[in-house]
């Protein structure tokens, strides 16, 4: 059948994330995150890396800029550090943080690239978590509110895309469940009640954009992949629906309807684990839906029935890094994880599914009727830098499948505003260092001791160039 054409105005994008490209982790008056933090304890990342340096985007940033208007993007996403506007979260702004992204935004516009902006990836003020253990409490709620605030003050002139929290799923899950990401938290309890806060948080953030009426649009992003149940044992379709609740909806409903999912409150309750909502949470929470659904698409998930697996086993589906379960973590659950015959894996585990990105959109559509933003989609590899060229023809293929699917996903019927790539330069991967590398320009840096930071264009800077330009007829060339 006939595709319909990507609208005129899709968003053909790209993206990262402060901690992952900008370095200059002291400069002028940046405060420590609490990634700055955790990285220098010995063990927590692939040989120990961290992101002092990054590749450098904070000094290399009209070089970035200039080489994405020769890609032709349309919109660029980036995130900007808490505590570069506020270096201890809260009290004394700091003004040349303020003028970083000011330039940035400025330089993004002379090339008619949109900026889309998201206001946390991650790097929470590392004073915010020792004065009141951050995420933990709800002083946290105003604290973000007001620095999001001076940034629609400050930026919304220019900025029309908002994403508020990044993956929200992930950071808690790491950091409270899995003890992976900071504060290495290992309490499944704490774990619960700290996402009802980032839930209040999300909803606070949204409610003081629509209330101080800015223009443009604002929403979360989150980590989504689909479950599928492995067969059509019944009781292999019930266990897709649990997985999918508690991996998915659980935060999906809360942003879009401002409601948990009963039936996983239900169940957490049973535990002893359900977070309190009060009265005013709820009407906080329905007060803060957003403009659009961010959704950042890795993979999917396939499950088969069970009764002795864990929930941290399964919330650990999103994972950047390693895997870790505990004991103590261990809550039945009716679902585990098992491998998709008809699927392949990355060099890091995570299952290639294009076709799954559609069904991604189908759902989130079918679910809430919410534009969606594709905010995160790509493929993390080795690549080889050889005389200068970088030869990625898997990350080609990789990201002209999953096009594909959002071609057959937007001729179904679901309002996808854009697509951002995961990501422009190649960046810090959390947990795994300099080696998995995402982007279109690759950055000549390794873990420790090799650091040119020379930008080169791989062979996929190309092929996006072409899709941008012919506004994805290319894809089907
Ligand atoms: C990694 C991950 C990240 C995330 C991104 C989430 O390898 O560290 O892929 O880069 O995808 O930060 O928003």
């Amino acid at each position: 059948t006939e595709l319909d054409p990507f609208p005129e105005t899709f968003l053909w994008g790209s993206a990262s994330a402060a901690y992952q490209v900008e370095g200059a982790y002291q400069d002028d008056g940046k405060g420590p995150s609490v990634w700055d933090t955790f990285v220098k304890q010995p063990g927590t990342t692939f040989k120990d890396t961290n992101g002092d340096i990054a590749v450098d985007h904070y000094h290399h940033f009209k070089e970035d800029v200039a080489l994405m208007a020769e890609l032709g993007l349309k919109a660029y996403r980036f995130s900007i550090a808490w505590s570069r506007i506020f270096p201890n979260g809260k009290g004394q702004l700091n003004q040349a943080g303020l003028d970083f992204y000011s330039q940035l935004i400025d330089e993004l516009l002379k090339y008619n690239i949109e900026p889309i902006v998201t206001i946390y990836h991650w790097d929470l003020p590392q004073a915010l978590q020792d004065e009141y253990g951050g995420w933990e409490s709800r002083q946290i709620i105003d604290d973000f509110t007001n620095y999001a605030t001076v940034l629609f003050d400050t930026f919304s002139d220019r900025v029309k895309y908002w994403v508020s929290l990044n993956e929200q799923n992930v950071f808690i899950t790491h950091g409270y469940l899995l003890g992976t990401h900071p504060p290495a938290v290992r309490n499944v309890k704490r774990m619960f009640a700290a996402n009802h806060i980032a839930n209040l948080t999300n909803a606070s953030v949204i409610k003081a954009f629509k209330d101080g009426e800015y223009k443009g649009q604002i929403g979360p992003s989150f980590n989504y992949g689909p479950a599928y149940a492995f067969n059509s044992d019944p009781l292999n379709v019930l266990a897709k629906i649990d997985t999918e609740e508690l991996m998915g909806f659980f935060w999906l409903d809360v942003y879009a309807t401002g409601k948990y999912p009963r039936t996983v409150i239900k169940q957490l309750e049973k535990l002893q684990l359900a977070p309190v909502v009060t009265e005013a949470d709820q009407q906080l929470l329905a007060s803060g839906l957003p403009d659009f659904i961010g959704l950042n698409y890795y993979q999917t998930a396939t499950v088969k029935a069970s009764t002795t697996d864990s929930l941290s086993g399964e919330m650990s589906m999103n994972n950047s890094g390693k895997k870790g379960t505990s004991k103590e973590l261990e809550i039945p659950r009716v679902s585990k994880f098992v491998k998709n015959p008809y699927l392949e894996q990355t060099n890091w585990d995570w299952t290639i599914d294009p076709v799954g990105i559609r069904v991604a959109l189908r759902t989130i559509e079918s679910r809430y009727q919410l534009p969606i933003l594709i905010t995160e989609n790509g493929l993390g590899e080795y690549d080889k830098l050889e005389n200068g060229e970088i030869h990625d023809p898997y990350r080609i293929e990789y990201l002209q499948k999953h096009l594909q699917e959002i071609q057959e996903a937007i001729t179904d019927g679901v309002q996808v505003l854009g697509y951002c790539t995961w990501s422009f330069t190649d960046l810090l991967s959390w947990l795994n260092g300099y080696q998995k590398r995402y982007g279109f320009v690759y950055v000549n840096r390794d873990e420790n001791s090799e650091r040119t930071l020379n930008r080169y264009k791989k062979d996929s800077f190309y092929w996006y160039q072409n899709v941008i330009e012919t506004n994805g007829e290319y894809l089907n060339e």
